[in-house]
């Protein structure tokens, strides 16, 4: 049995099964369909050492991200928060003009493009081969490669040592934590910072974000394991954040041992809220499962009523989430006829699993339904506000 990705140990609780799953982005194209599809097991458990929350299995990273169909870019919220974030690095960490700005995860440079417009020399580091192409186009040099030692070292030689480091939403999906963590002592300058930002483990017990649970999330983060993590190199976490972005994420800095000032009292807020929380014990853990199991049976059975009364009900968004959501809760395309997103990519392909067909989001002003069920829930805002109209006619939304 493989040991816990930060302290090696394996002692294993199981928290939740949603059983085996296809790849939350395995979008099909239409002759998929009659094709059997590949699932994995899905089960989420927690480390009883160090307490870190993981899956059980991992699947190959390569197949899921070397051609990736998820872009950032298409949510105007998440478009914004990369503008903030690179304002804030640049402000807070006095950034001089020649400042190298590494992005871990780089995706189709939709971050390092908010730090190319300030003038900073950049480059993005992501596997994905199809999504490296668009960076390039948009003027974003890209290493199309998984963050490694090796990958660090060829950063530093053909250009420098980096200023900010970047990784988010990537770090969650990183199986050898330690290598990639060996990289960024590489590649970090001696007064630079890596920002990485990931959901927190406190947001997704509480708001019971189970559809967030996916083969690419192979660690579910709070502050105490990753401090365990940090403490067997020679960097150090120095401050922290909190920010609403997809139900509640961290921000979190990283610096060379002694080289910021490290926020004590910060880290030990964080800290204490965990403890409060009980997050070493089995019981937020058994609360969350019970919570799972309770929403899996109200959303079937709103959507029986509602079909028994002949409602149409659509999707809006085919993020990776809806579709766990989907399969898991054995939602198909008799009950949700149809998903919109705004993504070219996912267009006129096919949700894994439910093989709900995908079409662009002005389908559902051409042919409106009765209940729209939201499954990206963290632009819910964003979403409703955009669809207004709809609402004003009687289209009713749901939010799990
Ligand atoms: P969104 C991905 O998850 C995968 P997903 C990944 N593993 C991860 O960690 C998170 O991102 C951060 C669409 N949409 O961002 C666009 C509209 O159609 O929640 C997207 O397909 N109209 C890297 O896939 C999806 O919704 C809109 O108005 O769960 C949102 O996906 C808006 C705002 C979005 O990530």
């Amino acid at each position: 049995m493989k040991g816990c990705r930060i302290c090696n140990k394996a002692n294993f609780s199981t928290i939740l099964s949603l059983g085996t799953q296809p790849l939350a982005n395995g979008f099909l194209r239409r002759e998929d369909l009659k094709k059997k599809e590949k699932t994995y097991p899905l089960v989420l458990e927690r480390c009883t050492f160090c307490n870190l929350v993981q899956l059980k299995d991992v699947v190959s990273a390569a197949a899921m991200f070397k051609n990736y169909l998820y872009i950032p870019s298409t949510s105007k919220t998440r478009t914004d928060h990369f503008y903030e974030l690179a304002g804030f690095a640049v402000e807070n960490f006095k950034l001089a003009k020649n400042d190298f700005v590494v992005d871990i995860g780089s995706n189709d440079g939709s971050l390092l493009l908010c730090f190319k417009e300030f003038g900073f020399p950049i480059v993005g580091v992501d596997p994905s081969e199809n999504l490296a192409k668009v960076a390039e186009m948009k003027g974003i040099p890209t290493l199309t490669e998984f963050f490694t030692q090796k990958v660090a070292r060829q950063i530093v030689s053909t250009f420098s040592k980096a200023k900010i480091i970047t990784a988010t939403n990537v770090f969650a999906h990183v199986d050898n934590l330690k290598e990639f963590v060996r990289g960024i002592e590489l590649l970090l300058s001696d007064k630079g910072v890596f920002i990485i930002e990931f959901p927190y483990l406190l947001d997704f017990l509480q708001q019971c974000q189970f559809d967030t649970i996916y083969h690419e999330h192979l660690s579910y983060f709070a502050l105490q394991p990753l401090l365990a993590l940090f403490d067997q190199t020679q960097l150090e976490i120095f401050d922290i954040t909190h920010m609403d972005l997809d139900g509640g994420s961290l921000r979190v800095f990283v610096g060379k041992k002694g080289r910021h000032p490290v926020k004590k009292n910060t880290l030990s807020r964080y800290l204490s809220m965990e403890s409060q929380s009980r997050l070493d014990t089995e019981n937020p853990y058994v609360s969350f499962t019970q919570e799972v199991r309770k929403r899996k049976k109200k959303l079937r059975s709103l959507i029986k009523t509602l079909k028994k009364k002949g409602k149409k009900i659509v999707g809006y968004g085919a993020p990776a989430k809806g579709n766990v959501l989907l399969n898991y809760c054995g939602i198909t395309k008799k009950e949700v006829v149809y998903v919109v997103d705004s993504t070219p990519y996912k267009q006129g392909l096919f949700m894994p699993g439910s093989h709900i067909p995908i079409f662009p989001e002005s389908k559902i002003q051409s042919s409106p339904p009765d209940y729209i069920l939201i499954l990206a829930w963290n632009f819910a805002d964003e979403i409703i506000k955009k669809n207004e109209n709809l609402r004003k006619q009687g289209t009713r939304f749901i939010i799990l």
